[in-house]
């Protein structure tokens, strides 16, 4: 029997090209192999965003998004997350067995807390849902970028913790990370973030494309220096779209002298736009008819909740609960 895939995105913001390499297109490649079950984090994302309007189009943006990047409604069970409140209810036993001291050692609420935000507490057990979302599924490997891999790490603990005080009841799920993708750098060189608002978005329109990837920051040489590939912003954006033999020819001419980083900016816009051309067009026939992408996630929630409602009657049995 095929392996049990798992994974999520949340609808915050605009998608981007970190969250296309580091993971949807993991989603995508995977989608033969695996028995695959791909969500969209709308829970996850209240965090975040408290607006009516804004949450439920950027819930239907990711939808259209994830069929857009070639996700198959035949192959993959598309679901958003809220369509199975038992995850919240695992998330409160979770909760129950889970320590102040071990959430706060969280990389993403360290982060979010040292930014000096109001941390609410919807972020700060970001990792109990997330390990609520994984461990329900019994899901054996879950395709995430670098910055997630602790929270699968939590995910594997509780199920740990959980298995001794109540015997043995989930999987312990593999984090799957794309070795030479694993954090993909935004315009500024930092991680790609939607609040560091330093993305390139992956279906923004050609303007918006040109104008985030006009933005990378690069140093003040001139078109005629030699320049360093390893220390440059668009080169390590190249990194993801050219092979092995044309990222050598363009490591020689960084080297050589005589291309401006203009230049290099318009040939990575080149790439990009070329990428998605298929993307968008596929995209765009499916938000055409956005009635059949709800039905998609209807469908979706549908044959998830069967394999949930079955796990969590034995998970209730397992605490106590079900008398
Ligand atoms: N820069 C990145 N490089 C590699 N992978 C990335 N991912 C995100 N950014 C990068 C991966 O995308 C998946 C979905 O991410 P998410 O939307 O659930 O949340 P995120 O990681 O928090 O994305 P952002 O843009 O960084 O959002 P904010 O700013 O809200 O924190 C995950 O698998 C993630 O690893």
């Amino acid at each position: 029997m095929a392996k049990k895939l798992l994974s999520g995105i949340q609808p915050s913001g605009t998608i981007h090209i970190g969250n296309y390499f580091g993971a949807m297109k993991q989603f995508v490649d995977l989608q033969d192999s695996y028995d695959s079950y791909v969500f969209i984090a709308d829970l996850h994302a209240i965090t975040t965003i408290q607006n009516r309007e804004e949450l439920s189009n950027n819930i239907l943006n990711v939808a259209l998004d994830y069929l857009g990047c070639g996700l198959d409604p035949k192959k993959v069970c598309l679901f958003k997350q809220s369509d199975l409140m038992e995850v919240t209810e695992l998330a409160w036993y979770f909760n129950c067995i889970t320590t102040m001291p071990y959430l706060e050692r969280a990389t993403a609420y360290k982060d979010a807390y040292q930014k000096a935000k109001e941390v609410n507490v919807g972020l700060f057990d970001y990792p109990i849902l997330m390990a609520a979302d994984i461990l329900i599924q019994d899901a054996d490997v879950v395709p995430v970028g670098a910055d997630q891999k602790q929270h699968v790490e939590y995910a594997r603990d509780t199920a740990q913790k959980f298995n001794n005080i109540y015997g043995e009841t989930f999987k312990l799920p593999e984090p799957l990370i794309l070795k030479n993708m694993a954090i993909i750098p935004g315009v500024d060189g930092r991680k790609m973030s939607k609040s560091y608002k330093n993305t390139i978005p992956l279906f923004g329109t050609d303007e918006e494309i040109k104008k985030a990837v006009m933005k990378i920051v690069t140093d003040s040489k001139t078109p005629e220096e030699s320049k360093d590939p390893d220390t440059c912003n668009i080169f390590a954006l190249h990194k993801l779209f050219l092979d092995v033999e044309e990222l050598k020819y363009l490591r020689e001419r960084y080297v050589k002298g005589g291309l401006s980083y203009k230049e290099s900016k318009e040939m990575l816009l080149d790439e990009i736009l070329k990428l998605i051309k298929p993307m968008r067009e596929r995209r765009e026939m499916y938000a055409k008819d956005i009635d059949s992408v709800k039905e998609i996630l209807a469908n979706g929630a549908k044959k998830a909740k069967i394999i949930v409602a079955e796990k969590m009657n034995i998970i209730r049995d397992r605490v106590g609960v079900k008398i």
